[in-house]
């Protein structure tokens, strides 16, 4: 089921209960340029698609609680124009603004510098990200500078200009059982993929040549593409974080990891990342550490809970892999003071998680000040731990040099959860990690 008109009505009525008497800008994306006159396909920015549904670029959207009913909901967008039609496709223009999208006025984004005074007077204080939409910025510092001027005289000026990210960012980040089944069918999506994947994988592929059967999966079951850059790093490339590079070849003996998940057509996503035996058969070294991951990350996804914390997530996943670490000698002392001291992150050098949603990383605070965000039903997580086992960081002071035979494993195991009323649900699941499931 995708995500109608009424619900982007009710998400724009509790951000309108959220704003309370501060009026709203909220440009959606433009097109970006890949190369010369060419662009990258349009991506609409998230916060924008969450109230509105409209996926055209160069849209802007008010949200007005000071106007009378029936004027608080208005459109900027691109006209309908033939001209511009032929080349670029269908408009909703104005009309199918009001028609389609429940606004209740439109009007052409050609329109908005002279407009926008005049829809933000009268407003308590104007919510806007500053240093984000470079083409609407100076429009809304005009108007505001405006009222600023004539306050004296009229009265009225919004004295405040605040960021909107927050109250947004508390509404996406618990996700209405509507996105859950999205998220669920990204990660169905996704999962399929990586089993695909592992059946083709095999010594004398390149990664690329994965990478490919993994995206034609994606589109070939209705999602856009890729979440984000596909990772198929074969061997040493797997300790390379944001390798996106995939052109090497994959080897005999060699692990492969694969970091990847598809953006759907309302651009829910998935992020799933495997690792296996490119030949079949983990060597000693390879399931040793494999076993250890996957150790750390089920008992991380085990702490996900209500009232647990994404902190409490990342600890559980550490103290796992640091005492599998001591025990195989690749680290040295003892457990708690190694944590302390990070003495562990030339091996482990991220964190075990983030949010997911209309963003890979997505959008929500994992902390206010010194207090954790407590996990409530209806967060969606990533479960990520890995390790990584190269020569690029120095091992710190106190810590064994590592020998030779583990050098050139990467391992990474994620999925994607979603906190429950008494617990979590691994929506990603069917993409299988057991080692007993990767060997052949
Ligand atoms: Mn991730």
């Amino acid at each position: 089921m995708l995500i109608g008109p009424e619900i982007h009505a009710e998400r724009r009525a509790r951000f309108f209960a959220a704003l309370g008497g501060a009026a709203a800008v909220i440009p959606g994306a433009a097109l970006a340029t890949h190369h010369a006159d060419c662009e990258w396909p349009f991506r609409q920015n998230s916060d924008f698609w969450y109230l509105t549904g409209f996926d055209e670029p160069e849209a802007v959207a008010l949200f007005l609680p000071h106007r009378p009913e029936g004027e608080r909901y208005v459109l900027f967008v691109q006209p309908r124009e033939a001209s511009a039609e032929v080349w670029h496709g269908f408009r909703w223009g104005c009309e199918g603004a009001v028609a389609q999208f429940g606004a209740d006025i439109a009007h052409p984004r050609s329109e908005l510098a002279e407009r926008l005074p005049g829809y933000l007077k009268g407003a308590e204080g104007i919510a806007f990200r500053v240093g984000k939409h470079p083409a609407v910025e100076p429009l809304v510092l005009q108007a505001w500078a405006g009222q600023l001027d004539s306050a004296p005289r009229s009265g009225l000026a919004a004295l405040g200009l605040v960021a909107p990210c927050p109250l947004l960012h508390e509404l996406r980040l618990r996700k209405a059982p509507e996105e859950l089944a999205r998220l669920r069918e990204a990660a169905r999506i996704s999962a399929e993929a990586h089993e695909l994947a592992r059946q083709v994988a095999r010594p004398g592929l390149r990664e690329r040549q994965v990478q490919a059967v993994i995206e034609q999966h994606f589109l070939e079951q209705g999602a856009r593409g890729p979440a984000y850059g596909s990772i198929v790093a074969g061997g040493d490339n797997a300790c390379v974080l944001h390798y996106t590079a995939n052109n090497a070849l994959l080897r005999d003996g060699d692990l492969l990891l694969i970091d990847a998940g598809c953006s759907l057509s309302d651009y829910y996503n998935g992020d799933i990342t495997r690792t296996f035996p490119i030949n079949g058969r983990f060597s000693g070294e390879q399931r040793a550490l494999y076993e250890l991951v996957l150790a750390a990350q089920e008992a991380a996804v085990a702490a996900v809970a209500p009232g647990q914390t994404a902190e409490d997530v990342h600890h559980t996943a550490v103290r796992v892999l640091v005492d599998g670490l001591l025990e195989l000698g690749l680290l040295a002392g003892e457990r708690d003071g190694i944590i302390e001291q990070g003495a562990y992150r030339h091996l482990y050098m991220h964190r075990t998680g983030h949010w997911l949603g209309l963003d890979v990383h997505d959008v929500g605070a994992y902390r206010l000040g010194e207090h954790h965000v407590a996990l409530e039903p209806g967060m969606v997580l990533t479960v990520e731990p890995g390790l990584y086992v190269s020569d690029r960081l120095p091992v710190p002071e106190g810590q064994p040099a590592i020998a030779e035979r583990w050098k050139g494993i990467g391992i990474r195991i994620e999925d994607d959860v979603a906190v429950t009323d008494h617990g979590h649900e691994n929506l990603t699941a069917a993409a299988l990690k057991a080692p007993v499931a990767l060997e052949r």
